[in-house]
C-alpha cells in the first residue's frame, strides 16, 4: 500500500481546508515537513493529539495536525487554493500519491450508492434535500435494495414489487436533490412575470418596466421553494412578435414552457381575458394559472379559469403559491428514513428490476439490483489496485 493525500474539504471555499495523509509513512512525512510551535514532536504514545506549528519553512504554513495513527495524519491549513496546493504539492514531491476526495469516499463507504450519496451529498443546498441525501449515506436505500433481493430470493414478488414501486415513486424528487427543478414563468406581455419572479427569489433579478416586451431573453435564478431546489425561468411575453428580437424572445420562452419541469401561467387580471389567453391554458393543462395585480380592480368581462389571485407587486398571495408550486413538484414528499434513488443510473437499474418482475424473472430482477450496490465499488477498487484513482480532490 503506497501512502496517498487527499483534500477532504471543497477546494477554494471553507476559511479552513482539511488533508488526509494515510499509510505506512503518514506520519513520517508529516514530521519531514511540521515544526511544532512547542517544539513538541508529532506522534508520541497518545493517540489522536492536537499539535500546532507550521508547514515547510519558505514561507512556514500555519497549521494544526491530528494525529490518528502512524497511518492516518490530518493536516488541517488556510483554506485557499494556494496553500493547500503548496502541502500537496510538497507531499506529492516526498512520494505521496494525490487522491481525487470522490475515489477516497468511494473506496471507504461499504457499497456504491452509499458512496454516491456521501458524494451528492456536498452538492446539497438546502437542508431538506440533505437531509434525504443524508438518510441515503446512512443506508436507506442500499438497504432497502438489499430487502427486496431477500424478498426475490424468497420468491415473494409481490411484496418485492410493491417495496420497489414505492422506492420508483421517488424517483423523480432523488433526481432533483442537487439537480433544480425547472420551474418557467411564461404569460402574454406585461403580466407581471419577471415582478413575479423578483418576489419570489427576494432580488431584482430581472428588469420590470410598464413598457410590454421588456424581457426579451430567459433569465433564471436558483432558489429553494419550501426546501427543494428550483430554477426559476422568466421569459418574454408570448404574443404574434414583428421584431426578430422579440421573436427570437417568444421562440426561446416556448421552448422553455415545453422543456420545464412546471410552468406557471401569469396573466393580467385589469386586462380582459381573451381567446388567445384561454388557448394558452388549454395548451398547458398542468400548469399553475396566476392571475396578477389582485391589487387593482379586476377587468369586467368572460370568466377567468380558475388559479390563484395574488399581487406580485404587493407580495400577497406568495405563500399560498409557493406551496402549490411545491406540492405540484413534490405531492408525497419522502419520510424520514426512506429509501430514495437519486442518481439517473441509480433510477435504470431500479427500473431494469422492475422490468424483469414484471416478466416474472426474479433471479434477473435480483441481479440488476444486486448490481447497483456492487459495480461502483469494484471497479473503484480495482483502479486502486491498479495505482489509478488520482485526480484533483475539487
Ligand atoms: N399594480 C400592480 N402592478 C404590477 C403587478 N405586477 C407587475 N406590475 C406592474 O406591471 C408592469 C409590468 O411588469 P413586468 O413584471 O415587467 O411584466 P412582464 O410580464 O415581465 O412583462 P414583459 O417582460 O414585457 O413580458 C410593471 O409596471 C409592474 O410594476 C401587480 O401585482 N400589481
Ligand atoms: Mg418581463
Amino acid at each position: 500500500m503506497c501512502d496517498t493525500v487527499v483534500q477532504l474539504t471543497p477546494a477554494g471555499r471553507g476559511a479552513i481546508a482539511t488533508l488526509l495523509i494515510e499509510g505506512p509513512n503518514a506520519l513520517r512525512w508529516a514530521r519531514a515537513s511540521f515544526h511544532s510551535a512547542g517544539g513538541r514532536p508529532l506522534g508520541g504514545k497518545t493517540p489522536d493529539r492536537l499539535f500546532v506549528g507550521h508547514w515547510g519553512s519558505q514561507p512556514p504554513e500555519p497549521v494544526v495536525v491530528r494525529v490518528q495513527s502512524e497511518h492516518s495524519v490530518e493536516v488541517h491549513c488556510h483554506g485557499g487554493r494556494a496553500a493547500v496546493a503548496r502541502l500537496e504539492q510538497a507531499l506529492v514531491e516526498q512520494g505521496c500519491r494525490r487522491v481525487a476526495w470522490q475515489d477516497w469516499v468511494r473506496r471507504r463507504a461499504s457499497d456504491a450508492i452509499r458512496a454516491a450519496a456521501w458524494i451528492a451529498l456536498a452538492e446539497a443546498r438546502t437542508e431538506r434535500t440533505a437531509a434525504i441525501l443524508l438518510d441515503q449515506c446512512q443506508g436507506a436505500l442500499s438497504r432497502a435494495i438489499q430487502s427486496i433481493a431477500e424478498l426475490l430470493a424468497q420468491d415473494n414478488a409481490t411484496a418485492a414489487d410493491e417495496r420497489l414501486r414505492r422506492i420508483l415513486g421517488h424517483v423523480a424528487t432523488g433526481l432533483h436533490l442537487v439537480r433544480p427543478w425547472r420551474v418557467v414563468v411564461a404569460g402574454p406581455p406585461n403580466a407581471g412575470k419577471s415582478t413575479l419572479l423578483n418576489a419570489i427569489v427576494g432580488y431584482a433579478r430581472a428588469i420590470v418596466d410598464p413598457r410590454a416586451g421588456t424581457t426579451r431573453d430567459l433569465v433564471s435564478s436558483v432558489t429553494a421553494v419550501d426546501g427543494w431546489l428550483v430554477e426559476l425561468c422568466d421569459t418574454a411575453g408570448l404574443r404574434d412578435a414583428t421584431h426578430p428580437v422579440e421573436q427570437a424572445g417568444v421562440a426561446a420562452a416556448r421552448r422553455a414552457l415545453a422543456e420545464a419541469d412546471l410552468a406557471l401561467l401569469v396573466f393580467d387580471l385589469t386586462c380582459p381575458w381573451s381567446a388567445s389567453e384561454e388557448a394558452l391554458v388549454a395548451a398547458h393543462p398542468r400548469a399553475i394559472v396566476v392571475h396578477n395585480k389582485a391589487d387593482l380592480p379586476a377587468a369586467p368581462g368572460s370568466p377567468r379559469p380558475p388559479g390563484r389571485h395574488l399581487s406580485a407587486l404587493c407580495q400577497t398571495g406568495l405563500e399560498d403559491l409557493l406551496g402549490e408550486i411545491s406540492l405540484r413538484l413534490v405531492p408525497r414528499p419522502p419520510e424520514p428514513g426512506e429509501a430514495v434513488p437519486f442518481t439517473p443510473d441509480q433510477a435504470e437499474g431500479l427500473l431494469r428490476a422492475s422490468d424483469h418482475l414484471a416478466q416474472g424473472d426474479l433471479a434477473g430482477a435480483a441481479h440488476a439490483l444486486e448490481a447497483m450496490l456492487r459495480e461502483r465499488s469494484e471497479q473503484v477498487a480495482n483502479r486502486f489496485r491498479q495505482g489509478e484513482g488520482l485526480g484533483r480532490g475539487d
